[in-house]
């Protein structure tokens, strides 16, 4: 069984983050192993506010040296790096450990306004997007990457991927999801050739929480099984409608989605 080594945080909430990343790895059939990088708690207190809770640095290096020398690794995939610190070293791993990596490069939690630190903007757009097999920002990821604001366009989608493919991300896939004009979800992936548009039909629901480490890390998986990386993203592309058509409610703030839900749609590899 293929292994995966996930740097990312823990969503208490069970939708997104290494939770998502573990349902998925464990759907599409390989083994992950974790090291946290942060504990996000939502508040019910505060309208379900998103606090985030860093771990130590060294705790965080602790559980890298347990999976990579202690076992080894065949792929990386990276969620929520709470700091430029641990952007840092997830890309020191990715040179040491010559890892094919699938970047998630998280800044904001969806319903949520505030990026990180502005700083990891920064640190992820000079010091680890470089160093990724695929990239899978959504739009304002994208615009922070590519020095863009507000992108709605399918054009200006491309730009973006151009742009991060130039940062130099080999594989480079823009989310745009349903929020882009128009009643398809559409992704635009770029690998330095042409522009390669990845359209569904748009889901009508607001149950997505998790749908972005969960894509992120049905690639991963998709790749660590033997797929190029283009067909890895169309794969992942299946699973994660699956997911979101198969999400349900969990309060009055958020409804998750459901990596069940490929066992009855799964595409096999
Ligand atoms: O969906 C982005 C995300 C990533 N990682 C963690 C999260 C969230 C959003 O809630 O909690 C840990």
């Amino acid at each position: 069984m293929k292994k995966a080594l996930v740097l990312a945080g823990s969503d208490t909430s069970g939708g997104a983050g290494i939770q998502a990343d573990i349902k998925t790895s464990q759907e599409i059939g390989i083994y992950p192993m974790t090291a946290l990088t942060t504990i996000v708690a939502q508040n019910p207190s505060t309208s379900w506010a998103h606090d985030v809770y860093p771990i130590e640095l060294d705790t965080v290096k602790a559980q890298l040296h347990t999976i990579l020398d202690g076992v080894g690794v065949d792929i990386m995939k990276t969620g929520m790096l709470p700091t430029a610190e641990v952007i840092k070293l997830a890309a020191e791993v990715i040179e040491k450990h010559n890892l094919p990596a699938v970047i998630d490069p998280v800044l904001v939690c969806k319903g949520q306004d505030e990026a990180l630190h502005p700083e990891n903007s920064e640190a992820l757009r000079d010091v680890l997007v470089p160093k990724a097999l695929v990239t899978t920002p959504n739009l304002f990821e994208a615009g922070q990457l590519a020095g863009m604001s507000n992108i709605t366009t399918v054009d200006e989608m491309k730009e973006a991927a151009k742009r991060i493919y130039e940062l130099g991300a080999k594989n480079v896939i823009v989310k745009g999801g349903s929020e882009v004009e128009g009643d398809k979800a559409v992704d635009v992936f770029y690998a330095g050739d042409e522009f390669i548009l990845i359209e569904t039909d748009a889901i009508d629901t607001t149950y997505t929480h998790g749908a972005g480490c969960t894509f992120a890390s049905a690639i991963t998986a998709y790749i660590a099984k033997g797929q190029e990386p283009l067909e890895a993203i169309k794969s992942a592309k299946t699973f994660i409608t699956n997911a979101i058509e198969g999400a349900s409610e969990l309060n009055q703030y958020v409804g998750s989605v459901n990596q069940f839900a490929n066992r009855h749609n799964h595409v096999n590899v």
